[in-house]
């Protein structure tokens, strides 16, 4: 993958172009994409709803991660993973240099004696101190495999989403409800892994943030518990679970008062999903589920 810089738009080309207090929705940003070829000329066409972040880099357990990463920015950055397996130090990337990061996933990663059962997967933030960002996920054994089978016994479907504040508050960068539309199927299994990152720099300095996601309309089981606020310390991963059972086209903010007005707020939707794949959503039972 590369680090680039390109201008980001939090409004997704949408008509709202300015913040409420009237400041454009524009910014310089930088980014990971991923590249097919070793060259980095054919770019891999990311998820829309990922935003910004960067590729989900997904492994097991006792497998190793080689990340190629060609640094196209015009400075010098640094690479870095919070994981307890991470490399200790920042990598350093030099532009116009690949820089080539091994990461071992010990088998013992996801022991988490305590926690509920079904927490065998999680997440960690890569990132660049110039605010490019990812999440690296970790799977227990054979999780992986299972995934590409129709009938998972884990997840139907995964959410990364990420927390931050660069030049607004933003969710994958995304803000003031903008963003492309999340849709889920009605009893869908959704995992969902938050994230919260560092604020923006101010004097020089950057202040961590904390942040609290909240769901409108369905509620999720975390560590045990049946919620719809979970808390998100800086660079803390967490692992939600959702299997939506209200239709609509819900909020997902977060609660910091300060932040949702900054605009750290963005729509989920819910559908009757096997009605449309039918092709008959002018259904009206269907519609009414
Ligand atoms: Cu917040």
């Amino acid at each position: 993958m590369t680090v680039e810089e390109v201008t980001w738009d939090y409004s997704t080309g949408s008509v709202i172009r300015k913040t409420p207090s009237g400041d454009p929705l524009n910014a310089p940003k930088t980014i990971f994409r991923r590249y097919q070829d070793a060259a980095f000329t054919q770019p891999i066409t990311s998820d829309p709803r990922l935003g910004w972040l960067g590729p989900m880099i997904r492994a097991e357990v006792g497998e190793t991660i080689v990340i190629h990463l060609n640094n196209r920015a015009s400075h010098s950055q640094k690479w870095t993973l919070e994981a307890p397996f991470g490399p200790l130090t920042d990598q350093l990337m030099v532009p116009n240099n690949t820089t080539i990061v091994h990461i071992k996933v010990p088998l013992d990663a996801l022991k988490t004696s305590g926690q509920p059962l079904g927490d065998r997967s999680a997440p960690y933030l890569y990132s660049t101190n110039t605010s490019a960002e990812g999440l690296l996920l970790v799977y227990d054994k054979g999780i992986l495999d299972e995934l590409h089978h129709p009938h998972s016994a884990f997840f139907d479907q995964e959410m990364p989403v990420v927390f931050g504040n660069r030049d607004r508050f933003n969710i994958n960068g995304f803000a003031h409800n903008v963003s492309p539309q999340l849709t889920f199927e009605r009893t869908m299994r959704i995992r969902w892994y938050l994230m919260s990152t560092v604020s923006k720099p101010y004097n020089d300095r950057v202040y961590p943030d904390a942040h609290s996601a909240h769901w409108h309309g369905n509620t999720v089981l975390w560590k045990g518990h049946r919620v719809d606020v979970v808390d998100l310390l800086p660079k803390v991963g967490q692992v939600a679970d959702m299997q939506p059972d209200n239709l609509g086209s819900w909020l997902f903010h977060c609660h910091v008062s300060e932040h949702m007005q900054g605009g750290m707020s963005i729509k989920y939707e819910v559908t009757e999903g096997w009605a449309w794949q039918e092709g008959d959503e002018g259904d009206e039972n269907a519609e009414g589920g």
